[in-house]
This record gives structure tokens, sequence and C-alpha cells, in this order.
């Protein structure tokens, strides 16, 4: 029998390597939700359990390399996955085994998000994963998305005398170390406005500059780098990737909530929250909860 019509569409697959943030503001749950946001169908591969609120990480446990491979493995032997994120990974073993499984679909782009420590400054990486990250990620990377702060961190240039190293010589070492692209956000530089900067081989591709928003926010490189892959998965050109993933993320965080005592959360989903008058006719908007409902904790 021919296969029905529903069984030969779907959309495009990301496979994700990520520790779970049961605030559902980072990590796993974020990368999941902006995945499935940007069209994607998600595939999560665990690599970390962490207990944390919106206030801080209070515990990180790692899971064995074995039970990472294994479902990874056991995904890709069953759907074809069109574009792999990478954000905790939890392990130097885990490292290994997640470079090794990288290596056998090599035409896959690959989305890398450097997280070494959270936005509130837990760490989230020792310095031998950073190092493996260096030695068997990064000349995997189709695109590394750090912050400055992860991007002088990683590139380790040391400091000339008092200056510190320039975010463009950063991403020179960084290319030269094996990624193909990188994009450096400036949220944690101290300028009016936040610029991204997208360098490739021959320099710069592309900056873009964002109004900065007053906010703390959670899961803004999650958000970023899954919806710089989502966007590859659905064949738009890098440097097109960056520029919608962006916008998106801006967005989300134009719209980010507070439900709790901490930092703000990205509204993955802000856009069917939208209430505008075309989509109230095609189904009820999501109506957000006020966030002053929980205002007295
Ligand atoms: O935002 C980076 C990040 C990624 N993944 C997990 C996290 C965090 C930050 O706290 O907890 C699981």
């Amino acid at each position: 029998m021919p296969p029905a019509d529903d069984e030969l569409e779907f959309p495009p697959i990301v496979m994700t390597f990520a520790a779970s943030d049961p605030t559902g503001g980072a990590g796993l749950q974020a990368d999941v939700l902006t995945l499935a946001s940007m069209g994607c169908h998600p595939l999560s591969v665990l690599t970390a359990v962490t207990v944390q609120d919106t206030m801080g990480v209070e515990g990180v446990m790692p899971l064995e390399a074995e039970w990472v491979a294994d479902q990874a493995r056991c995904l890709l032997e069953d759907m074809p996955v069109d574009a792999f994120k990478i954000g905790v990974l939890g392990s130097v073993e885990s490292i290994a085994a997640i470079a090794e499984i990288l290596s056998d679909y090599p035409d896959v782009p690959l989305v890398l998000d450097p997280v070494l420590a959270s936005g509130r400054g837990d760490e989230l990486a020792t310095d031998d994963m950073t190092h493996a990250l260096r030695e068997l990620l990064l000349p995997r990377t189709t695109i590394l998305t750090p912050n400055s702060l992860e991007a002088r961190r990683l590139a380790d240039l040391g400091e000339d005398g008092d200056e510190e190293p320039t975010l463009a010589a950063c991403a020179e070492r960084l290319i030269e170390m094996g990624a193909e692209y990188v994009l450096i956000t400036g949220t944690h530089e101290a300028t009016t406005q936040v610029v991204n900067t997208l360098y490739g081989r021959d320099g710069v591709v592309r900056a873009d500059t964002w109004p900065r928003l007053p906010g703390n926010y959670h899961g803004s490189g999650c958000t970023l780098a899954s919806a710089i892959a989502a966007m590859l998965a659905n064949g738009l050109e890098l440097p097109e990737a960056v520029r919608e993933a962006q916008d998106y993320t801006w967005n989300s965080l134009k719209k980010a909530y507070r439900p709790g005592m901490g930092q703000h959360l990205p509204d993955r989903l802000f856009w069917a929250r939208e209430d505008d008058d075309a989509a109230a006719d095609e189904a009820p908007a999501l109506t957000p909860r006020s966030s002053d409902v929980r205002s007295s904790h």
C-alpha cells in the first residue's frame, strides 16, 4: 500500500543536546519550545538534570555519557535530522561521545551554544569541559554562538598589557580553531544598544543592532541558538537564518514575563498570544496571566 499523504510530509527535524531546566526558561525546555514555535520537530537528548528556579541553579547532575549517546543513536537510526543544536554538555565523556556521533553526520549543520555559566554566574562547565569543547566540537561547528564573556574565555588569548583582546580577535581565533561562523552577542557589553556580530572566515558577515531591553532574562542564549538551528533546518542561508533568529529572540524577550521572584523568562509563543483581530477571527488568542497576580510573593 502506498504511504498516506500525512506520512510523506513532516516538519524539519532538529536534534538538541541539552540539560533540563525545570523552570522552562533555558536548557532543553527552551530549545523544545523555540524549535516547535519555529515550525520544527524537536528531538531531545538530555545531557544533565539541574535543580533550579528563576533565581539560580542549585544543582547539576550530568547523565552518564553512554546514556547520552544511546538516546541520540536510537533517534538517529529512526529519523532524518536537518540540524543539531548543543547547549550544556554535562561531562568530558559526553562531549567525546557526542563528537563521535556527529562525525557520522558531517553534512548536518551544528549550532554550538557554548554554555559555560548561567546568566546569573552559576558555573555549568569545568575547565576540562571547555578544553574538550575546543578540541572536539569546534572543528565540527557550523556556527558558534557565545556571548562576549564566553568568546573571551574560549578564545583564551590572554591580555595584552591591560588591554582585553577585541571581540574581533576572539572571533578570528575561534574560527582558526575550526568554527565556520561565530556569532558574538553583545548583551554583556557596556553599550547602550546591543550589537550582535556574525564573523566568518573573511571577517564580519553582518552586525545587527538591537534596542537594549530592560529586563534580566533567563534563556535568551538557548532561544537564539535554537532559533538559528530551526532556520537552518528550514533551509535558510546562514546569514539570513541568523537575522531571522535574532528577530524572533528579541521579540520573545520583549514579551518576556516574570512568573517567579528572579529572572524574566522569554515568551517563545509571543506570536500566538498577539491579540490581533484577524487571528481572533480564526482562533482565540492565548491570554497572558497578569504578572500582578503573583506580585505579593
Ligand atoms: O542559559 C544557559 C543555560 C542552558 N542550559 C541550562 C541552564 C542554563 C542557564 O541557567 O540552566 C540547563
